[in-house]
């Protein structure tokens, strides 16, 4: 199971606590305050490693403390900075406050960091001070965060439920995605790689009518897909589900453009699926009738085939995409 969100709590290090402390030999006239300041406490911060792609090891740790400054000392000693504390997240990346929601930071960019919690200054000690008194140490920060990963995939699969698109990626990649006759078996997105063209893909929940708006899984999802480059469209040309494929095609259009109209400005492959459902090409003849649509790739993710004819379109629809990119 995919995990997509966690919720983490983050203590930055206290800073260490300042020294108060006189130093008097027999020839000095009036003593000398000499206390050191206490050490800055550790930061506690967020990178993005593009070897990570799960939020899974939050699954097992939620509590993160960065080390505390080290006490200030008799003449003037200085107490070490407490380390800061880097955690690994995967690149796509999203960080947020708990407690107000706000976005703190999207963690796009491999290497990316964002401190998160800053860690207390250490007090002053006695010898830095005007009045020779001390300034105490500030405590961490603490923080409760979400983290939500955006997939970073290439190919995004969308479609409604059980048009087949968890069988299409494991057809094309060998995922592992669950598959079933019931809508919504897929409830977290999946990735799968095509090694060949190293491509990720990404499976969603299906998507129904009023996903814009929450309904179904759809919406929670949606996001995930806003960084594809390219999206699969699947439709069941066999209408098997009993509903007819160019209206599942319109509705799923539509939803993606009330979710964010640039969703539906992404180059989209239309994959016809279940094609060994067909008696005949009736239905196919009316999908093009009724959507203007010309250009798809009619497939059986059952039987397997079409399926090399789109891993050629998906090839060639990214190189174009990559030239684009270079110019
Ligand atoms: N005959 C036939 N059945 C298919 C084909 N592709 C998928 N199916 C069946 O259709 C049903 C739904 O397939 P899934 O891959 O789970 O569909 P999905 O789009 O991932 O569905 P959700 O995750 O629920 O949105 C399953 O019973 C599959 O076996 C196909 O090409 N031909
Ligand atoms: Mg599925």
């Amino acid at each position: 199971m995919a995990i997509d969100e966690v919720r983490i709590w983050v203590k930055a290090g206290d800073g260490g606590k300042p020294c108060s402390s006189v130093y008097k030999n027999r020839y000095m006239r009036h003593p000398r305050p000499d206390g050191g300041c206490g050490g800055k406490g550790g930061d506690v911060i967020l990178e993005a490693d593009p070897s990570l792609n799960t939020l899974r090891k939050f699954h097992f740790q939620q509590h993160f403390r960065a080390p505390s400054g080290k006490h200030g000392g008799s003449n003037r000693k200085k107490g070490a900075d407490g380390e800061d504390l880097v955690i690994k997240v995967p690149v796509g990346t999203l960080v947020r406050d708990a407690g107000t929601g706000k976005l703190l930071k999207d963690l796009a960019q491999p290497g990316q960091r964002v401190v998160v919690a800053r860690g207390g200054k250490g007090g002053i000690g006695n010898a830095y001070t005007k009045d020779h008194s001390v300034v105490p140490a500030q405590p961490g920060q603490e923080r409760e965060l979400v983290l939500e990963l955006k997939y970073l995939a290439d190919v995004g699969i969308v479609g409604l439920p059980s048009a087949g698109k968890s069988t299409l990626l494991n057809a094309l990649t060998g995922a592992g995605s669950e598959t079933g006759s019931y809508h919504f078996t897929t409830r977290n997105p999946v990735l799968g790689t095509l090694p060949e063209l190293e491509v990720v893909m990404a499976d969603l929940p299906g998507i129904v009518e009023g996903a814009h708006e929450g309904k179904g899984l759809g919406d929670r999802f949606l996001k995930h897909i806003e960084r594809a480059k390219v999206l699969l469209h699947v439709v069941d040309i066999s209408g098997s589900e009993g509903r007819l494929p160019w209206e599942d095609y319109i509705v799923l259009n539509e939803e993606l453009r009330k979710y964010n109209p640039a969703l539906l400005a992404k180059p989209q492959i239309v994959v016809l699926n279940k094609k060994d459902l067909l008696r005949n090409m009736e239905n196919v003849r009316r999908f093009e009738e009724f959507t203007g649509v010309k250009d798809f790739v009619l497939v059986s993710a059952k039987t397997g085939e079409g399926l090399d004819e789109l891993r050629r379109r998906i090839a060639e629809e990214l190189e174009r995409i990559r030239d684009g990119e270079g110019e």
